[in-house]
Parts: structure tokens; sequence; C-alpha cells
């Protein structure tokens, strides 16, 4: 029989994903997206055979109706406030969508009377949740949010267990690290570089201007994680599970992989806010530092141990780190190559 799965979030770099993995897997896929005035279905305008519904992770009547309509098998809760420095600018609308918004899709599953594993809840839980915590962070580490975004997620993490252990609902927690693409949104770091430096390339920018240089990542690359979620909701158990590659690289180390892509080595001179990264060979400054790139509160090093997702679900990713940045570089270039083809077109 077709299964059926909702996305939320579906307009994301991850949504968008999964829902080609799930159509791929022969899944009906619905996906809830925000009313937007303008724009913002780019990432799935060409993927064909997705059933799309407005809904809003603030309206809990809305989800409600949505899952007595589309009564799916599985639930992947993607839609979130994701962006942790803006979260400290917005952190009641954080915690709407992040914490009450997943509890809103819980309580839609009680009313309407879903029973265990009647339907699989897949919540889409951050490493973000580890803050302070000692690195490298895995299922047993504790907490230690450092933003708004991550304090939410948290909540989050607990109602779903909560609903887990109380009612016998089919609840899972997938604690992701960072994944990335070439879908990324270009708010976040590495795709704020990687689009960075094929316009410094093109000749359209002169530098980027970044924040901290030295925080650590676990990047991944967002395909792996999100074969990685279907696999979470497909175990005999719902049960919690953290994915991540087991490598941290500094922002730092992700400006220097990015830039050798298009042959040009960094040179970091100063320190602080006054730290500049030239090119070696020409002396230009293709980096420096603005404060207003700085977290209230940092999370200064995120690195985690997917010891049990290997071993029960038989997870690990394929992409290394510098495949991953060579992806997202070999995107990027592309886009900048049509944007010269544009401008010589209109030249003639
Ligand atoms: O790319 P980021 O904004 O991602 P962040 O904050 O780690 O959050 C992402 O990963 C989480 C999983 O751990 C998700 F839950 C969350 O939704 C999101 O997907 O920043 C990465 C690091 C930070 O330490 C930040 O301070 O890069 C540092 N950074 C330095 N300069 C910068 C910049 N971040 C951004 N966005 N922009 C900068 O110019």
């Amino acid at each position: 029989m077709t299964k059926r799965a909702l996305i939320t979030g579906i307009t994301g770099q991850d949504g968008a994903l999964l829902a080609e993995i799930l159509l791929a897997k022969g899944y009906e896929v619905h996906g809830m997206r925000l009313y937007s005035a303008v724009p913002d279905a780019g990432r799935i305008e060409s993927i064909d055979g997705l059933n799309l519904h407005y809904g809003d992770m603030t309206d809990g009547g809305n989800i409600t109706r949505l899952l007595d309509t589309i009564q799916p098998d599985e639930i992947y809760n993607l839609a979130a406030m994701s962006h942790v420095h803006v979260s400290f600018a917005v952190p009641e609308a954080a915690a709407n969508i992040n914490a009450l918004g997943p509890l809103r899709i819980l309580e839609a599953m009680r009313t309407i009377g879903a029973t265990e594993n009647q339907i699989r809840f897949y919540q889409a839980s951050s490493s973000e949740m580890f803050g302070r915590s000692p690195a490298p962070q895995n299922e047993m580490t504790n907490f230690e949010p450092c933003s708004p975004y991550g304090t939410a997620k948290l909540y989050a993490y607990w109602m779903t267990r909560n609903y887990r252990e109380a009612y016998g609902l089919y609840a899972a927690n997938g604690i992701l690290f960072n994944h990335e693409s070439p879908l990324r949104g270009e708010e976040f770091v590495t795709r704020k570089i990687t689009k960075a430096i094929c316009e410094i390339e093109a000749g359209l920018r002169d530098k980027i201007s970044l924040g901290n240089l030295d925080s650590k990542r676990d990047w991944g690359h967002a395909k792996d994680y999100m074969e990685g979620i279907w696999q979470i909701l497909q175990a005999p158990e719902a049960d919690d599970y953290v994915l991540a590659t087991g490598e941290a690289h500094s922002v730092r180390d992700f400006v220097e992989v990015a830039f050798s892509y298009i042959g040009t080595e960094i040179i970091w001179e100063g320190d602080g806010i006054n730290e500049v990264g030239r090119d070696k060979i020409t002396g230009n400054i293709l980096i420096d530092i603005k404060s207003e790139f700085f977290r209230p509160k940092e999370v200064n090093y995120l690195l985690g141990d997917a010891t049990k997702a290997r071993e029960k679900l038989g997870w690990s990713p394929s992409y290394s780190f510098e495949g991953l940045v060579e992806d997202m570089m070999r995107a990027d270039r592309v886009v900048k190559s049509r944007i010269e083809l544009q401008s010589k077109i209109r030249a003639v």
C-alpha cells in the first residue's frame, strides 16, 4: 500500500530534499507551507507530484484539520524558526513555532485518535540543544542550550519523548548536527561563504564579512541526513538518535577549503574584530570581521557522535567535509556562470 507522508516546512532545504527522497521511494507526499506574500517555493517548484497545503505551526486547529484530512502514515516536523542568531531578536516567535508548534502536532495526533504506530511522528531536534555541553555530544549528553532557538527546540524534544511515554504514540527525535547543501539558505554561514566566493570570482563583490571564525561545527550533507531521518521513522520502536559526521571544522577551515576550490590561498592577519583574510598572491582583503555577525551568546564547539544511529539503523554519512564544500561551490559557480551569461547577452 502507498505510504502517505506529511512534511511541515516543505519549502526549506530539508523539506525539499526529503520530499524528493520520499517521492523516489513511492510515497504520496503532502507538504505544509506557510502563506507568504513573497515567492518562497523556489526549492520545490521543480518537484512533480507534491500535494501542497497552507498551514501554520501557530494554528492548532489548522494542524488538526490537516491531519484529519490527509491521514498521514508519517509526519516529518521540519518547520521551524531556524536561524539561531535571529532567535535572539524574536524569542517569543521562536518559542511559539519551535516549542509549541510540535506540541500542537502531538495534540492533534491525540485528538484524531492516533494510536500506537498508526502515525509515526518525527521531530527535528537540533544539536544546538547541547549548547555548552562538552564535545563530543551523543544521546546521553546533557543539554545546555545557549539560545532562544535551542531552548525552544529542547522543550519540543522533551514533549516528543513525553507523548511517546505517556500516550504510547510513535514519536521520535532526530538530533541533527549542522547539515548543508546547495539549497541551504544564504543567511547560514556555509552558503553565505560559498555564494560570496563565487561572486568575488565573478567580480561582483570584493570581500565577505563574517563573525566568529573560530566556532566549530560538525557539518554534514543534508541529503545524507534526510535519508537518515527516514530511517529513524522506519525503526520498529520510536527512539531518539544523533545524526552527525563525527568531524568538526571551524568557520575559518570552511573559508579556506571553499577558497581553495577556486585556487585561492588565504593568509590571516590581525586579531579579533581586526582580523582579515588576504589573498596570498594579490594581498587583497577577501574576508573581514563585523561585530553584527556575533551572537549575544555563542555555541563554540559542536561535534556529534552518531554511534547509536550507525549501530541501530545502519546509518552513516556518505559525504566528506571536502565533498560537501565542493558540492556547494560547484552549484554556486553554476549560478555565477548563469549571471555572467545573462550580462553578456544584455551587452550584445
Ligand atoms: O550557519 P550558522 O548560522 O548555523 P548554526 O547557528 O550552527 O545553526 C544551524 O545548525 C543548527 C544545528 O546545530 C540548526 F539547529 C539550526 O537551525 C541551523 O541550521 O552558524 C554556524 C556558526 C556559528 O557559530 C556562527 O556564530 O558560524 C558562525 N558564524 C560566523 N560568521 C556565522 C557568521 N554565522 C552566520 N549565520 N553568519 C555569519 O556571518
